[in-house]
């Protein structure tokens, strides 16, 4: 079994349907198994065209697919949610990004692991502190790259 982490993210139509979505078709996977999810965060976009807050979270799963299926796996869960791709870091119902997975790397376009833009994005390092504090992403721990982030708005989610 191998971990890995899953980033989450929904700016369009309900969001908060969007993520239970990911959740819970996450949990449903072939030999993969949900270990820990963080809690909802709102969070400023990043990059792209002026568009809506997201709603963002992180999954930490174990599993034994090969990078690659679990990756058709996931872009399978976004489609069920709607997703079209129109701008890049537009806005979309449902992204799910690989982060990292324990003792792989890629530098493959269709799969670029660890993610290339992960170290410098709060909306990623928050979560994800929660679920895999411990983690080291290129060698450096998410506490010390999250630390390194202070010019981003994260903010913990409550349902209203
Ligand atoms: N791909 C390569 N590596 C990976 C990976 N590690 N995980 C390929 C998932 N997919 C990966 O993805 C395009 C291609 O990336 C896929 O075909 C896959 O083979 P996409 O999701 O269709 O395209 P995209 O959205 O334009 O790119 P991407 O990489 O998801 O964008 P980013 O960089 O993740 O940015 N601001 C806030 N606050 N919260 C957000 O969640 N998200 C983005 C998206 C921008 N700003 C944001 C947020
Ligand atoms: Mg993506």
């Amino acid at each position: 079994m191998t971990k890995a982490v899953l980033s989450l993210g929904s700016n369009q139509g309900d969001r908060i349907k969007n993520l239970e979505l990911a959740f819970e078709n996450i949990a449903e996977i072939a030999q993969t198994e949900i270990l820990a999810k963080s809690q909802i965060f709102e969070t400023d976009p990043i990059g792209g065209p002026e568009q809506e807050a997201y709603l963002n979270a992180m999954v930490l799963i174990e599993t034994e697919l090969v990078p690659q299926i679990l990756l058709a796996a996931l872009q399978d869960i976004e489609n069920l949610a709607g997703r079209t791709r129109e701008t890049k870091w537009g806005p979309r119902t449902l992204d799910i990004d690989i982060i990292d997975i324990e003792g792989f790397v890629s530098d493959d376009e269709e799969l670029q692991v660890p993610h290339p833009r992960a170290k410098e994005r709060r909306f990623v390092l928050q979560p994800m502190a929660e679920v895999s504090p411990q983690w080291l992403i290129s060698g450096t721990s998410v506490l010390e790259l999250l630390a390194q982030v202070t010019d981003q708005n994260v903010r913990e989610w409550k349902q209203k």
